[in-house]
């Protein structure tokens, strides 16, 4: 297609309608359009993709090569044809085709192929590198089953299946040819060959991996780059060679393997399954990953001695941390290379980038599971231990606790983030604050051995999606004062909407675009779950996955004080709130399902109680996902961001909020502290402990019960929660877990020293909300200084600072928005 005019769009889609669906026009469903348009969207793409390509083999750039086992993509039609400055075009084709456009892009099935934030920060800088002209190539495993769906079934969750690639696999190239063998188990031997050392591994089991390509547009460019999510396959159906030698079990293995390595996602977040098949899943990618990258860097150039001088691989956490013994391995075994020269090229091609702190978080493989599945990349691990161990000894002699506590393998276990420290040429936190903890506490020791390999990369979000797309109100407003649409390509522009801060007609209109957000969600509300939201009411919002340290429950707590306040008191003066909740659980995390259930029954208490008819509300939001935050998060005013201080890594959340004008309630914690420093105490509510001040007290000897005995109406809270409320349930549990401590610290993320300054905090915000004058000013700064937290501005860090890639744009003359 040479141009993209509204009726040339109408012609492909009514062409692969017939071709590819098998429908005539007057039969086609939401379903058909949507294939039929992500079709066409695709052909578009795949074109600029070969060209993208060939323009990185001629220009022999240094490519990116980011390695994640997750990509929270969401949907991505409306994506694809805003970058592509088709959106219009299209709009008005569907229309023309007796349609109406939302109800095309709402067929769209979220890709759930991720769990929070790590995942959807993979994603929004899929599409900033593609954007800023970067050559780069995201992997992961092609999960048959994303995100698990979540349903409350009488306030509990439950967990549906979600099959995605149904209609999700449009946008998906296969490329068989391009399919790489990976190998589990057996024995490996080392022999001289040769007058070399040659490694012979026998009796394993093999899984094929089968690219299934993503193409990935960028804004304003014609640079399409990959996502390759890899498939997993048995060898053949059946393998001819192991029947005729009577192995069927081992043929039945290879298939059984295969039919389970790519199957689901793994639902846990901030908790490593010490589990087979997250292992296999692990390397499954990983290797696949590798061979991939060096076949094709060896076909092109015939050797791999520049491989890192064409090459950075970025590993997302430690998930694909076997990518390090994985590309020795193959640089080794495969081509021939020595230890040294390999051990070279490997440590000078892959960066790491830590995304939490939290000990249980750490990934850890025992020796009795990795030994037997992985036994070469074992070897390899330990060699890779001893060598770094004789460093530390160099650099800290006799020193018996630096060599146990920087060692990779120690106990029958591997260490993976000890190992990424170790072998990466760069290791990165995601926020100031963070990186900090990274380089002074987390890894200090290996820090004061290599301190210029430690950075710092604060996330950024992607603000086409998260501003422009989301938020046409507040998009077509940002163009009207900026003059045009550059802050698109310039996120740092939106500085210039502070010049409107004291202008009461714009801030009037900011108001407004708010105002219509509301309704337009809670319309969205009423459709999903039958819910009547009060649109007068200040829309108060926590959003992200569920996790103690997150702290819904001291928000949830706060809740049921309030509750009890307007009990006593029903004529008590205050501007009525609804607090809306979205958040899945790990399936095996019971405290969190828990704090979901009990905000379900102080959801259902509230409702059934006149005093808070018009003045609370409390709703939980059933399944979190990508296409519900952009519902959901331009319609919010209130960002909860209330982490316990020192442990929420960065956040982007938090950016997300800002970015649409929520004002946040936050503690100093991740990306807030950058946050506040923009914003000054005037446009943020801060509350609660420092992480210093959480840690000091934690030293003197933390007793929850001083609080308790101290403070009145946190007492109360807490025996009401014992209690339960009018459906019976009690919450002794959490409760006790507050105060004593059921098999855990009490109250490890420090609610209950925080529970009143974060009362206190709730009633400034309320208070300022009546001044709508100065709360709408909060609002438009709050927006005109979020243009930092782009993940353009990210990547470019990312970019100079670690990948050391120049970014050369591939302009698009034909784009219009
Ligand atoms: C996380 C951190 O907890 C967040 O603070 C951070 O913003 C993101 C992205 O850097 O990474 N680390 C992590 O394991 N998750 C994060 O969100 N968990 C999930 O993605 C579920």
């Amino acid at each position: 297609m040479a141009s993209y005019s509204k009726q040339a769009l109408a012609d492909a889609i009514y062409s692969k309608l017939r071709l590819n669906c098998g429908r005539e026009l007057c039969e086609a469903n939401a379903s058909h359009m949507f294939r039929a348009c992500a079709l066409v969207l695709r052909d578009i793409l795949a074109e600029r993709n070969l060209d993208t390509q060939n323009w990185v083999r001629e220009t022999m750039s240094r490519q990116v090569h980011y390695m994640s086992m997750e990509f929270l993509l969401g949907r991505s039609l409306m994506k694809n044809a805003f970058n592509l400055g088709i959106l219009d075009a299209l709009t008005e084709a569907l229309s023309d085709m007796g349609f109406h456009p939302s109800d095309i892009f709402e067929t769209e099935p979220d890709a759930g192929l991720g769990n929070g934030g790590l995942g959807r920060l993979a994603a929004c800088y899929m599409d900033s590198m593609a954007t800023l002209g970067i050559p780069a190539t995201g992997y992961s495993i092609c999960y048959e089953l994303g995100a698990f769906r979540q349903k409350i079934v009488n306030g509990e969750q439950t967990e549906l299946p979600d099959d995605w690639l149904n209609l999700g696999e449009a946008w998906l190239i296969p490329k068989p040819d391009e399919t790489e063998e990976v190998r589990f188990g057996g024995t490996v031997d080392q022999r001289w060959e040769d007058g070399r050392l040659r490694v012979f591994h026998t009796g394993y089991v093999s899984v094929l991996a089968v690219p299934r390509d993503m193409a990935v547009s960028g804004y304003g460019t014609r640079q399409v780059n990959t996502l390759r999510l890899w498939d997993a396959k048995a060898p053949v159906s059946i393998d001819m060679s192991l029947f005729s030698k009577g192995e069927y079990l081992k043929a039945s293995e290879q298939n059984a393997m295969a039919a389970v390595i790519a199957k689901v996602l793994y639902p846990a977040d901030h908790h490593p399954e010490g589990k087979a098949l997250r292992l296999k899943q692990q390397y499954f990618f990983v290797s696949a990953t590798a061979q991939s990258i060096l076949r094709r860097h060896y076909n092109e150039f015939g050797t791999l001695r520049d491989f890192h001088l064409r090459h950075v691989i970025q590993i997302n956490d430690t998930h694909p941390a076997l990518a390090i013994p994985e590309l020795m391995r193959i640089f080794m075994d495969d081509y021939g290379f020595g230890w040294d020269e390999a051990w070279r090229i490997v440590s000078n091609t892959v960066a790491y980038t830590n995304h939490t702190v939290l000990p249980e978080a750490l990934e850890h493989w025992s020796q009795d599971l990795m030994e037997p599945l992985l036994p070469r990349i074992w070897n390899i691990l330990c060699e890779i231990n001893n060598r770094y161990g004789a460093q530390v000894s160099a650099f800290y002699p006799g020193d018996g606790d630096k060599l146990r506590d920087t060692a990779i393998v120690w106990n029958r276990e591997v260490r993976m983030a000890n190992l990424c420290v170790a072998a990466c040429f760069s290791v990165n936190g995601v926020s100031a604050m963070h990186s900090d903890i990274l380089r002074n506490q987390l890894f200090r020791d290996a820090a004061a051995m290599a301190p210029d390999k430690f950075k710092n990369v604060t996330n950024g979000i992607d603000h086409r999606r998260w501003l422009a797309q989301v938020n046409p109100g507040m998009d077509a407003l940002v163009r009207e004062l900026t003059g045009n649409d550059g802050y698109l390509l310039e996120p740092q522009r939106l500085r210039e909407l502070e010049r409107f801060s004291s202008d009461g007609a714009v801030l009037e209109r900011l108001e407004k675009i708010k105002a219509q957000n509301k309704e337009s969600f809670a319309r969205y509300a009423r459709r999903e779950w039958g819910f009547a939201l009060n649109t007068g009411a200040i829309f108060d919002v926590q959003a992200k996955r569920l996790h103690e340290y997150k702290r819904q429950l001291l928000n949830a707590m706060h809740i049921l004080h309030l509750y009890l306040t307007l009990k006593d008191n029903p004529n008590m003066d205050f501007h009525p709130r609804v607090f809306l909740f979205g958040a899945k659980a790990a399936p095996a995390y019971q405290t969190a399902k828990e704090i979901i259930r009990l905000i379900s029954s102080l959801s259902a208490q509230i409702a059934a109680d006149p005093v808070c008819k018009d003045r609370l509300q409390v709703f939980f939001l059933p399944n979190y996902r990508v296409s519900l935050a952009e519902a959901l998060i331009p319609a919010s005013e209130i960002s909860e961001q209330i982490s316990a201080a020192g442990k929420e890594a960065s956040g982007t959340g938090n950016m997300k909020f800002m970015m649409n004008g929520a004002v946040t309630i936050g503690t100093l914690d991740g990306a807030n502290v950058e946050m506040h420093q923009l914003l000054g105490d005037e446009n943020m509510f801060l509350f609660g402990l420092t992480a210093k001040e959480a840690e000091a007290l934690r030293a003197a000897g933390y007793n929850p019960r001083e609080y308790y005995d101290r403070n009145p109406a946190l007492r109360r809270v807490l025996e009401e929660m014992a209690k339960g409320f009018g459906d019976g349930v009690s919450y002794a549990h959490l409760t006790e877990r507050l105060l004593t401590g059921a098999h855990c610290l009490p109250d490890e993320f420090f609610l209950l020293p925080d529970f009143e300054p974060y009362r206190r905090a709730q009633e400034r915000a309320g208070e300022v909300y009546r001044d709508r004058d100065a709360w709408n000013r909060m609002s438009l700064l709050n927006i005109a200084r979020s243009g930092g937290f782009a993940a353009d501005r990210s990547i470019g860090d990312y970019a100079r600072e670690i990948w050391s890639v120049p970014y050369r744009k591939f302009p698009d003359p034909n784009h219009s928005r």
